[in-house]
């Protein structure tokens, strides 16, 4: 088996399609391992966004004309290719946001008259800031109490913490899918039959899991799922957030105005059909085109194709990270995670390894990766990470265990 072609995946003729991916940096071609920060687009992609503008530029819902009535079908078309990849009844389950921050500050408001004093909000101890600070600000404008659910020492969830946390003040469960720091896959229908029992509202973090496994929200159980398109070759500032239709009725807007409404008068408004009724103002019609161009490029490959390859890589990647001396992984072993891999070096902090891997043209993110409280439970300020994508080879990784090799020597570890 050679580097860029496994199981069924032809990873070279995926890279053709990524130009910047024939970048030069530092002298060095580019090895591009952060993809959890945010993902690699395909010609496709730009193609489509290049497309609509040339073509049918305009806004939707308010005209007549021949280019809103293109750009309105187009960009509903989007909506229902993000209804499909996960599994969603309709597109009116589907609203499109900035970024899954978006998504969840979009519930931890227009939930919030289900939240009272003395309630119980709860999330885990490896949730990203964005799944965590909206519900930090939720409890203390409801006077609600924010609940965690413990890890273990393998960077797991503790199952007694889940059975612990969650009772019947719990309103809301909102637990991250697979973590970005520690690269962890959480049992999150089990987390959902859980919170379902307590009579809860169970929604999932998929930031990190939606871009790179299959994952349907009928077969997972939860009532909202938020992720983001920029992760998943989609462009920036795209997000989504799933919400079973009766969830979605029941939940309040977040933002107020234009398009969101069915009538108004000057006193009060009556608010839009699903899902408009949370997309105020006119939205980034390119990107939601953008973003369904990038799903029909997943699709196109197929996600159980794509999870297995990062899941190949990831495996290779542990054993040549694990014989390098005074390096240290976080979180449990590759079976059990995505292709997240959180590292130390020993006396080296994480930035100076980052700057370094730069040098070799490879990035990597280096620091606290959005979840200081995970790290300070991990005792550490930061750690370097490198994450992989479909078009991610075993060259590439082991330029990267090379250029690890390259930082111990200059720090003399
Ligand atoms: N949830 C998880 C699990 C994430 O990994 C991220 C972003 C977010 C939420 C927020 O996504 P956004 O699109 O709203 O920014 N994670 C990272 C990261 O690991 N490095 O940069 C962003």
């Amino acid at each position: 088996m050679i580097g860029t072609r496994m199981k069924g995946l032809d990873v070279g003729k995926i890279m053709a399609d990524f130009p910047i991916l024939n970048r030069v940096v530092n002298g060095k071609p580019l090895a591009y391992l952060d993809n959890s920060a945010t993902s690699q687009k395909p010609l496709q992609v730009m193609e489509a966004i290049s497309h609509y503008y040339a073509h049918s530029n305009s806004n939707i819902h308010r005209g007549v004309h021949q280019l809103s009535a293109e750009s309105t079908a187009a960009y509903e078309e989007a909506h229902s290719k993000a209804a499909a990849f996960i599994g969603a009844s309709s597109m009116e389950e589907i609203v499109f946001t900035k970024n899954t921050t978006e998504s969840i500050n979009l519930l931890a408001y227009g939930l919030g008259s289900r939240l009272g004093k003395g309630d119980e909000i709860v999330v885990t101890q490896m949730e990203h800031h964005s799944n965590l600070v909206p519900w930090q600000q939720a409890a203390k404008r409801a006077g609600a109490t924010l609940k965690f659910i413990e890890i273990d020492q393998k960077g797991e969830l503790k199952m007694e913490s889940i059975e612990g946390s969650i009772t019947k003040k719990t309103r809301v469960v909102s637990v991250v899918h697979a973590s970005n720091a520690l690269g962890t896959v959480n049992d999150i229908r089990m987390i959902g039959e859980v919170a379902h029992e307590n009579g809860s509202v169970f929604i999932v973090d998929g930031a990190q899991s939606v871009p790179h496994m299959p994952v349907d929200v009928k077969a997972i159980g939860c009532d909202f799922l938020a992720f983001s398109g920029h992760k998943m070759l989609g462009p920036t500032g795209t997000g989504v957030l799933f919400g079973r239709r009766d969830m979605l009725e029941e939940t309040e807007p977040f933002i107020f105005g234009g398009d969101m409404i069915r009538e108004v008068s000057f006193g009060e408004s009556r608010w839009n059909a699903l899902p408009w009724k949370f997309e105020a103002g006119t939205p980034n019609i390119s990107g939601g085109i953008g973003l369904g161009a990038a799903i029909d490029y997943l699709q196109g490959i197929g996600m159980e194709k794509i999870e297995e390859q990062e899941k190949s890589l990831t495996s290779y990647a542990f054993k040549q990270l694990e014989t390098i001396k005074g390096l240290k992984i976080y979180g449990p072993p590759p079976e059990k995670r995505i292709g997240v891999i959180s590292f130390n070096i020993s006396g080296v902090h994480a930035h100076d390894v980052a700057e370094i891997l730069n040098g070799e043209g490879i990035a990597i993110r280096g620091g606290h990766h959005c979840a200081m409280p995970l790290m300070h439970l991990l005792g550490v300020a930061g750690s370097a990470r490198a994450s992989f994508y479909l078009y991610n080879t075993r060259e590439e990784v082991d330029r990267l265990a090379a250029a690890l090799e390259k930082v111990k020597k200059i720090f003399s570890v």
